[in-house]
């Protein structure tokens, strides 16, 4: 059951692909809008909106973010019908190009002047690049600047962890559908204990900067979970200090109690005193023995 209110957004060729595997996990409870000036980005989305950008694939707008976001602009009075029932937006998107980096920053400011709370996940270029990330960088302030949560996805980091697992980091981004789907199933499922927009509106209004974690692992092991959250391939975490967290405990049937405590003390044990923390909590069948953690700090 779904009513609109969760909508997941893919903006250009990388986010349109990571957009696309995200939803696929949770499309039961979320929208999926796909915006690229490339058509092959639509394939196999009946379900998504698309937003193509520009009069045909032809003209793309490869590497010229100002022509993406002219584009963009045109579309504004479409885009308003489709953010109409929006309350939550994660966008996903890869910056140093042309559409994300044009589109992406205009379609976080749209919906957050809508009043939606928008989550936001960029991709930055390989270090190599300087070019690319020279692009970025001015894009992600902007992306930033009209995110509530904003994070650096590093490619370095995200191809790093790929290749350990011996998968593609272009079409296999397991960490970026984890934590998706982790937000996702917080927000739309009912669970043990529930969390809502509500509480994530809370947590992400505080000052500061805003990250995200997520990690999967022994339901018996605290700390090893809490060093594979920080292990995620985001390019800055520092959670240290941080006075918000939401924080969702997934797990098994068996998952107990005192399993909840002990994860819960150890993602939010580097908290300042009067740290808020938002506990929330849900069984799910794939995760015998094993716990999923998806925590939003804030307040950094
Ligand atoms: N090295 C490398 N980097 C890539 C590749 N694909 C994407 N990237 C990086 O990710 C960024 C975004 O790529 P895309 O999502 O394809 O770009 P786009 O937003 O569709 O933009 P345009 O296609 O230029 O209009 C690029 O600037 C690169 O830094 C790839 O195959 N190799
Ligand atoms: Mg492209």
């Amino acid at each position: 059951m779904h009513d609109g209110s969760l909508l997941i957004a893919g903006v250009g060729g990388l986010g349109s692909i990571w957009a696309k595997r995200a939803h696929s996990r949770c499309s039961d409870e979320c929208d999926l809008l796909l915006i690229d000036s490339d058509d092959s980005s639509f394939e196999d989305s009946r379900q998504a909106h698309c937003l193509p950008l520009g009069e045909s694939s032809e003209e793309g707008c490869a590497a010229l973010p100002e022509l993406a976001s002219s584009h963009y602009l045109k579309s504004t009075a479409i885009m308003e019908k489709i953010l109409e029932p929006v309350e939550l937006l994660i966008l996903l998107t890869g910056l140093g190009g042309g559409v994300g980096t044009g589109a992406a920053p205009a379609l976080a400011a749209q919906a957050s002047r809508k009043g939606a709370i928008v989550i936001s996940i960029a991709g930055m270029p390989f270090e190599d690049h300087p070019t690319r990330r020279a692009i970025a960088l001015p894009a992600f302030n902007k992306l930033e600047d009209a995110s509530d949560v904003c994070a650096q996805l590093s490619l370095d980091r995200l191809a790093w962890q790929a290749r350990s697992r011996g998968v593609d980091w272009r079409t296999r981004p397991s960490w970026v559908e984890d934590l998706v789907q982790g937000l996702i199933l917080t927000l739309g499922q009912v669970g043990i204990i529930n969390l809502d927009l509500m509480d994530l509106r809370s947590v992400v209004q505080r000052k500061g900067a805003a990250t995200m974690i997520v990690a999967e692992g022994d339901a018996n092991d605290p700390e090893g979970l809490f060093l594979k959250a920080l292990s995620a391939p985001l390019a800055s975490l520092e959670v240290i200090g941080a006075s918000g967290c939401l924080l969702q405990l997934e797990g098994g049937r068996q998952m107990s109690i005192y399993q909840m405590e002990q994860v819960a003390e150890a993602f939010t044990r580097g908290l300042t005193d009067d740290a808020q923390v938002i506990l929330g909590a849900r069984h799910s069948d794939d995760l015998d023995g094993k716990m999923r953690v998806v925590a939003v700090v804030s307040g950094l």
